[in-house]
């Protein structure tokens, strides 16, 4: 990279792309269906719209013969070389499904498992499933809807669980080692039971090929939308205005959460987070707030996930919010992102019926790795 043209190049391309971009404005995060949302999904990166791309692309190599993407919505840490490898920002019309290209509508483990005493049923769209009504719809306005709420007698009978619910996960898409991955989300406050999630999971959890490379089997990382009351894992109350991250491995006894490092049953542990401070048993990770206090949901925030071979990093709305910085415990095995509303169980205690149906928004799902060498 010649150094003396970045600067320059930077400038041109806030000039180029500044009015879409304006992701740190608090405003913004009030504004569920801004139509400044679908300008900046068609300006960025949407596949359908590479052309407005290319051109920025070619206005560069006027200038620099090296690309570079340049994109806001990488926190100021992350290599600016990293390029955008997938996205989905959901600009489909309503009624339509998630794209199957992308997506699947499934766990990798299937409807049939229920865990964490959970009480939805993942109504599996895109397998032809209608055993409970289809979770999924498009606002118009660029966003992916996800729903859950009470079944009726016959789904009841039909799935053997009281709630529907949508997952996507992008198992087949979007596996990768080394990148950061945002996801911009909205969830409704005040919804007891609730626990929506953005995850990663191992490429190859619990199936034979989940050999234990490294040490790591079974590798999750977790950001999680947990309202109250607070069940078995959180014991009581939960305070709102925080969300619990986590990273899980090994043989899924193993965790470094709000509740401290978790070795093999509950046995003491020690890691670090990147600034040096120590995860023991009883100084975990998060939950993270905001500095203002001020409840997370209700209103648009950025969740990343930046993991490499050496570390995982959380990031809320650009900034960096907690890490796991130990090679000898993240995992170096592809993960690929979930997105799901769960109901009930361990976490969040049990739902209250009157709270739903009840929704969460997701803009867009992005994407970014190192370029190939
Ligand atoms: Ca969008």
């Amino acid at each position: 990279m010649k150094k003396n043209l970045l600067g320059f190049n930077i400038l041109v391309l806030i000039a180029l792309i500044v009015s879409s971009c304006s992701e740190n404005s608090s405003d913004e995060f009030k504004d569920d269906v801004a139509p400044s949302e679908m300008e900046q999904d068609t300006k960025l990166n949407d596949s359908d719209n590479e052309m407005e791309q290319d051109s920025v692309a070619n206005n560069l190599e006027d200038l620099d013969n090296d690309a570079i993407i340049l994109d806001t919505r990488l926190p100021a840490d992350i290599d600016s070389t990293y390029v955008l490898t997938f996205e989905d920002h959901f600009n489909q019309l309503p009624g339509t499904l998630p794209n199957a290209d992308k997506w699947q509508s499934k766990l990798p483990w299937g409807p049939s498992v229920t865990i964490n005493n959970e009480r939805q049923y993942y109504t599996d769209v895109l397998n032809g499933d209608n055993n409970a009504p289809n979770p999924f719809d498009f606002d118009g306005n660029s966003n992916l809807i996800i729903t859950a709420g009470l079944n009726s007698p016959a789904q009841v009978e039909a799935t053997g669980l009281d709630y529907y619910s949508g997952v996507l996960t992008g198992a087949q898409s979007t596996p990768y080692r080394d990148g950061y991955i945002e996801a911009k989300i909205w969830y409704e406050p005040e919804v007891a039971g609730f626990w929506g999630a953005f995850w990663l999971l191992h490429r190859y959890y619990d199936s034979p090929q989940d050999t234990g490379a490294n040490g790591k089997r079974r590798t999750e990382i977790d950001w999680e939308f947990v309202r109250g009351p607070g069940g078995e894992f959180l014991g009581g109350p939960y305070d709102t205005d925080r969300i619990p991250v986590a990273y899980h491995y090994d043989d899924g006894q193993w965790s470094i959460s709000g509740g401290g490092f978790k070795g093999p049953n509950g046995s003491p542990g020690l890691s670090v987070q990147c600034d040096g401070t120590e995860i023991t048993n009883v100084v975990g990770l998060g939950p993270v707030k905001q500095p203002s206090g001020e409840d997370l949901a209700g209103n648009w925030h950025r969740y990343g996930v930046w993991k490499t071979d050496n570390f995982v990093k959380w990031y809320l709305d650009g900034e960096l919010v907690a890490s796991v910085c130990d090679p000898a415990i993240v995992s170096q095995i592809e993960m690929y992102p979930i997105i799901n509303i769960a109901i009930g169980g361990n976490f969040p205690g049990p739902p209250n019926p009157e709270d739903y149906p009840t929704s969460m928004l997701v803009d867009y799902i992005s994407l970014w790795e190192p370029p190939v060498k």
